[in-house]
C-alpha cells in the first residue's frame, strides 16, 4: 500500500504537497507557505523504516536538489512544524544524514518571528518570508489555537539540542509558563488563548480538534524527557483527570466517549480526531501509580472500542469525522457533513499503542479490517483517496491523498504487525504525525528545567 502511494505520488504529483489521485495530478492548498513537497517529507522515515530503499532514496533525492526553503507566503506554524520539521527530525535521526538535520534547523529558525507577541504565545499563521505572522481569520478575537501552540514541544527540544541554541526550547518553555499562570475553569484548558493579554477567549474543551495534541505532547515531553519532565507529567494528570471528570460518558448502550464541553454544557460528539486519545491515555497509564494504571487501561480500551464501533457501525467499515450519541444514535454521524473519511489515522494510532501495551489480538483484527476497508473503497486507480461518505458501498472519492496517510496512517498499520521492537516504544516518542523521536536517556539539558 505504502509503495502504490508513493510510487503514484511520484509519477503525477512529485514536487506538489498531496497527490490528486482521480485526476492524476498534484495539489499545493494554503497551508504551508510556498512550501513543497509535504508528502516527501512527511514520507521518508515511513519508507525508511518499511525498507523500501530505492524508494527512499527517490524522497531524499527531492529534498536533496528540490526542497527550496527560501520562499514567500503565509504557512501554519502548527503544519509545518508538525509534519516537515517532524519529518526532516525523524529522519535525521534514524539514518544520521545532515541534509535532514540542517533542513530542519534552517526551517526551525524561520518559524521564531512567530513567537514576538506580548505573551510569548506564537500567532497560528506566518509568512516564512518576511516573518509577519497572524492569527487565524476564522479564531475567535484574534486567538490562538491550544493545539497549535501546545504541539511544539518535543520538536523545539530537538531543534535546541542539535543546534546548541536554547532559543527554541526557551519559546516552548515560556508557552508552559503562560498555561500555568492562567486560571483553569474547573482544570480544563479551553482551545483559545490570546497572543496579547494570555487570557482564555472563548470556553470551548474538546480532546478532538482544537485541543488534542496539546494533551498528547504534554504526556510525550514526559516520556521524551526519560521521565524527568515532572513538570510535564503534572499538567497532563491533571487534564486528564479535569477531562475524565467532566467529559468523559458513558452512552445508553455502554459505549465510554469523551464529550465536547462549550462553557459547561456538553456537546455529546467525538471527532474521529479524538480517537487518538485512547492510545494516549493506554500510553500514559504505565506511570499514573499502581492504582490507577488499571483504571486508565480501561478506560482507554473503552475508549478504543467506541471508536472500532464508529467504524464498525459503518457500510464502508471506515469511521466518518464525526460521531453522536444523542436522539437515539450512538457513535454515528447525525449530519450529513460529518460522514466523510478523509484517510485519518487516529483509530489504527489508538490500535497500535494497544496492542503494543496489551497483545489483545482484537487490535490486529481490527487494524486488518481497516486494511480492507482502505483496499476496497479508498484505492483508486492513482493512489489512494479520501471518501465523502462512509455509509454508503458505492462512496464518491474526494480526490485526494493526504500526506498524513503516508507519515501516519500506513506506519501505524505496518507497525501493528511488526515486532514490539521495531521503533520500540521504550526508545522512541512518535510526534503527532507519526515521525518518531528518540528518547533521551542520557543527558538531555533542554528538557527539563
Ligand atoms: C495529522 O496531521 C496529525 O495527526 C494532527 O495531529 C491531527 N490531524 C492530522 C491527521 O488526522
Amino acid at each position: 500500500m505504502m509503495k502504490f502511494a508513493w510510487d503514484n505520488y511520484k509519477q503525477y504529483a512529485l514536487g506538489k504537497n498531496e497527490l490528486r489521485p482521480l485526476t492524476k495530478n498534484g495539489h499545493i492548498g494554503n497551508m504551508f507557505g510556498g512550501l513543497r513537497g509535504a508528502t516527501v517529507v512527511d514520507a521518508l522515515d515511513t519508507l525508511y523504516i518499511m525498507e523500501l530503499e530505492e524508494e527512499f532514496q527517490e524522497a531524499k533525492k527531492w529534498v536533496e536538489k528540490s526542497f527550496d526553503l527560501n520562499v514567500n507566503g503565509e504557512a501554519s506554524l502548527f503544519e509545518v512544524n508538525i509534519r516537515y520539521i517532524g519529518g526532516l527530525l525523524a529522519t535525521y535521526y534514524l539514518t544520521g544524514e545532515e541534509v535532514f538535520k540542517s533542513k530542519a534547523l534552517e526551517l526551525g529558525e524561520k518559524l521564531l518571528p512567530a513567537f514576538n507577541t506580548p505573551t510569548g504565545i506564537p500567532r497560528g499563521v506566518i509568512n516564512l518570508g518576511s516573518g509577519m505572522s497572524w492569527s487565524w481569520g476564522w479564531a475567535s478575537a484574534g486567538s490562538s489555537i491550544l493545539a497549535e501552540f501546545g504541539t511544539l514541544h518535543l520538536e523545539f527540544l530537538h531543534l535546541s539540542e542539535l543546534s546548541g541554541n536554547p532559543v527554541f526550547a526557551e519559546k516552548v518553555m515560556n508557552i508552559r509558563k503562560v498555561l500555568n499562570r492562567v486560571e483553569k475553569p474547573q482544570g480544563l484548558y479551553p482551545n483559545f488563548l490570546s497572543p496579547v493579554t494570555g487570557n482564555w477567549v472563548q470556553h470551548h474543551v474538546s480532546i478532538g480538534g482544537l485541543g488534542d495534541s496539546f494533551y498528547e505532547y504534554l504526556i510525550k515531553s514526559w516520556l521524551m524527557s526519560d521521565k524527568r519532565d515532572s513538570e510535564a507529567k503534572k499538567m497532563y494528570d491533571g487534564a486528564l483527570e479535569a477531562i475524565e471528570k467532566h467529559l468523559v460518558q458513558k452512552s445508553t448502550g455502554g459505549l465510554t466517549y469523551i464529550a465536547e464541553w462549550r462553557g459547561g454544557a456538553l456537546e455529546h460528539k467525538m471527532g474521529h480526531l479524538a480517537c487518538f486519545s485512547g492510545g494516549m491515555i493506554a500510553l500514559g497509564a504505565e506511570d499514573a501509580g499502581e492504582e490507577r494504571k488499571q483504571h486508565y487501561m480501561d478506560l482507554a480500551a473503552e475508549i478504543t472500542n467506541t471508536c472500532h464501533e464508529s467504524y464498525a457501525r459503518s457500510d464502508t467499515k471506515l469511521g466518518p469525522e464525526a460521531f453522536r450519541f444523542d436522539a437515539g444514535t450512538e457513535a454515528m454521524a447525525t449530519r450529513l457533513g460529518e460522514r466523510y473519511y478523509i484517510l485519518r489515522p487516529e483509530v489504527v494510532e489508538s490500535y497500535m499503542y494497544m496492542w503494543r501495551l496489551t497483545h489483545d489480538p482484537k487490535y490486529r483484527q481490527w487494524g486488518w479490517e481497516v486494511v480492507q476497508a482502505l483496499e476496497k473503497h479508498c484505492r483508486v486507480e492513482a493512489g489512494f483517496s479520501g471518501i465523502r461518505d462512509v455509509y454508503t458501498t458505492t462512496p464518491t472519492h474526494d480526490n485526494m491523498q493526504q500526506s498524513f496517510f503516508l507519515a501516519e496512517t500506513l506506519k501505524y498499520l505496518y507497525l501493528l504487525f511488526c515486532e514490539d521492537d521495531v521503533l520500540s516504544l521504550d526508545d522512541w516518542v512518535f510526534n503527532t504525525e507519526a515521525h518518531p523521536l528518540p528518547i533521551n536517556h542520557t543527558n538531555f539539558k533542554a528538557s527539563v528545567q
